[in-house]
């Protein structure tokens, strides 16, 4: 899945602003369903969102359905097969949000399949937004998710074994591609290509409705505790139906300081375009950090209700995957800053 791909550099083309398909009103085109998604992972994710979108379905049945694939990937950047925290224990986050400013979440989950399906049952079945640790192992139990096993992956056994040796925490560079950007990573993946623990996703459906989620095992080897920005509404993800939607990955720290996603929504809402909320936002970052800005990774993408969309990040080596037709399901490379 992780092999190297043709990267169409649709963003750089200008393509991320054209409009087709179908038109509204007599001067506003837009572009519907469409569904874009972090990361390489997002290809095989964005097929599965695609599915429901085609057949005229909800964009949250989609962001759903969508990062379920990526879940349920075994030896993956995320769900039970991915890194565990120092404590050698997977815990997963998640979060959810529809066309109604309807949200849900869950965080440091541990020994569930689906935290995003766990994080809708939240928005649904609940009156909270976010239900954390046990509480919410015992929500998704008396819900009826199975109790899967706490065994690590093969992967993850032989990453961890190996931090372990040194025990070191220094943050991580996420990137796709690692072979062709140096050896940032303090632990060894599958096939050498990403280091990277989330998938986001935003989609609009025919009904030109948004909605979004984001799923995570959050850093490798991260503090027993520590939760990053994907499962915070307003950090990893955002949607406001009257406006776009964005989602984040990266150092969540850092995310977290700017309420990202909502921040790339607002800068939207006063009328810039994906792509340059998304710049703006990387860049506010930026400024905050200072030198240190070199040493992590933040990356954003977004959608607007016209269907046009964007991502950005802080340096070279991240990717996000686009996809607005059964033939039309592709990589495209983020710009960066440094
Ligand atoms: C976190 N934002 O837990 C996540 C990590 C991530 O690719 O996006 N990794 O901070």
């Amino acid at each position: 899945m992780h092999s190297r791909r043709r990267f169409l550099q649709l963003g750089s083309l200008g393509l991320g602003t054209l409009p087709f398909l179908s038109f509204k009103g007599n001067t506003s085109a837009v572009r519907k369903p469409i569904v874009i998604s972090t990361w390489d992972a997002g290809i095989a994710a964005n097929k599965a969102a695609w599915e429901v979108l085609r057949k005229g379905g909800r964009a949250l049945d989609a962001v759903e359905a969508g990062v379920m694939v990526t879940e349920s990937s075994q030896n993956c950047c995320v769900g039970l097969g991915a890194n565990p925290d120092r404590e050698g224990i997977v815990t997963l986050d998640a979060c959810i949000m529809d066309e109604f400013a309807n949200c849900g979440s869950v965080a440091a989950l541990e020994r569930i399949k689906h935290p995003i399906s766990v994080a809708r049952r939240v928005m649904e079945k609940t009156p909270h937004v976010m239900l954390v640790g046990q509480g919410a192992q015992q929500f998704a139990l008396a819900e009826g998710f199975p109790l899967e096993e706490s065994k690590l992956s093969d992967d993850a056994q032989k990453n961890y074994t190996e931090w372990l040796k040194k025990s070191e925490y220094k943050p991580v560079i996420n990137i796709e591609n690692r072979k062709e950007h140096g050896p940032f990573a303090p632990s060894r993946f599958d096939n050498g290509e990403w280091n990277h623990d989330t998938i986001g996703m935003v989609a609009l459906d025919a009904n030109g409705n948004l909605s979004g989620s984001c799923t995570t095992s959050g850093m490798a080897f991260k503090m027993r505790g520590r939760l990053g920005d994907s499962p915070i509404i307003g950090a990893g993800l955002f949607v406001d139906n009257e406006v776009g939607a964005a989602t984040a990955t990266g150092q969540g720290e850092d995310v977290i300081r700017i309420a990202g996603s909502h921040t790339v929504v607002e800068l939207m809402r006063q009328g810039l375009s994906p792509e340059q909320a998304c710049k703006k936002a990387v860049e506010r970052i930026i400024r905050i950090k200072g030198a240190k800005a070199k040493d992590i990774q933040v990356g954003f993408i977004a959608i607007n209700k016209r269907g046009e969309y964007g991502g950005y990040c802080i340096q070279k080596g991240f990717n996000y995957a686009v996809c607005y037709a059964d033939d039309k399901n592709l990589l495209v490379d983020g710009k960066y800053i440094l």
